[in-house]
């Protein structure tokens, strides 16, 4: 099997230190938490940033600032901007970071009911723009889907031209799509030959979708964004901490994993 590429969602925009207190706001705090999942064994970090109260933005000196901060720490780490940034903000808002030219940036393929009355927009329009935006940019997308039917999305754009082969998915299991094995499954079999994907299941799920999609042969995601806590009632201490959970269940499955350049060369970065 290829090496494992863990990616850290360190900071999210819907969670906070109501949550967990060790949510990263500062610049300060958005390093060290850099710092924590890349030593553990992150090869990309998926970035979200905020201002000093905790509100998201997608500002792009306040996302320079935090680039600067991982790079200084994690030198060779891939950063990975979001462009879903969070709800309600515009598609001009959302873009801000592509143009800092990360290797890599999230492209939402599709609309999706975030809770309660909160809906994360993202229109045949929008996808098509952004496909187009980080291909003029150099930068490749992770393409985040929510559910299947936004990999028949995907794979419609890149055949009109707005994704480029070969494709990166990251499953989000568990705010729309089930996380189960058998939706896991079913999106695996779904993408074309060649693609790459990662599995991020939300809340309780993270660790269980994790362990299937290491055994798949598939990459994972893991972090603050999407999940808060160590095992059941326990705060993770750091995104670290949960990366190195990652990293003690992959060496049972005789998973190595992957550096930053090696995670590069699995996904066609270089
Ligand atoms: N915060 C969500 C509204 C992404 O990073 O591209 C969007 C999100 C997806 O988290
Ligand atoms: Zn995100």
């Amino acid at each position: 099997m290829e090496k494992l590429i863990i990616t850290a969602a360190i900071s999210g925009a819907e969670v906070t230190k109501e949550h967990n207190p060790n949510v990263p706001y500062t610049v300060e705090e958005v390093g060290r938490e850099a710092e924590s999942a890349y030593k553990a064994g992150a090869s990309i970090i998926h970035l979200h940033v905020r201002n000093d109260d905790g509100t998201p933005t997608q500002d792009k000196a306040r996302f320079k600032a935090c680039m600067d901060e991982i790079k200084k720490r994690c030198p060779d780490v891939i950063i990975q901007p979001s462009t879903g940034g969070a709800v309600g903000m515009s598609d001009e808002e959302r873009l801000q970071p592509t143009e800092l030219g990360p290797e890599m940036a999230t492209l939402d393929c599709g609309t999706v009911n975030f809770g309660g009355d909160e809906i994360f927009i993202n229109t045949e329009n929008t996808i098509k723009n952004f496909g187009r935006i980080l291909m003029e940019r150099g930068v490749k997308p992770e393409i985040e889907v929510f559910d299947k039917g936004m990999i028949d999305y995907a794979i419609k754009f890149q055949k009109q031209g707005f994704i480029k082969k070969p494709m990166h998915f990251d499953f989000v299991l568990g705010v729309q799509i089930s996380a189960s094995a058998r939706d896991l499954a079913f999106m695996v079999d779904s993408i074309p030959e060649g693609s790459t994907w990662t599995v991020a299941g939300m809340g309780r799920h993270q660790i269980p979708m994790a362990m299937i999609g290491m055994a798949m042969g598939g990459n994972v995601r893991v972090g603050f964004e999407d999940n808060v806590y160590i095992s059941k009632g326990v705060l993770a201490k750091s995104n670290g901490e949960l990366v190195e959970k990652v990293v003690r269940i992959a060496a049972e499955l005789g998973r190595e994993i992957a550096t930053p350049d090696e995670a590069r060369e699995i996904l066609g970065l270089k």
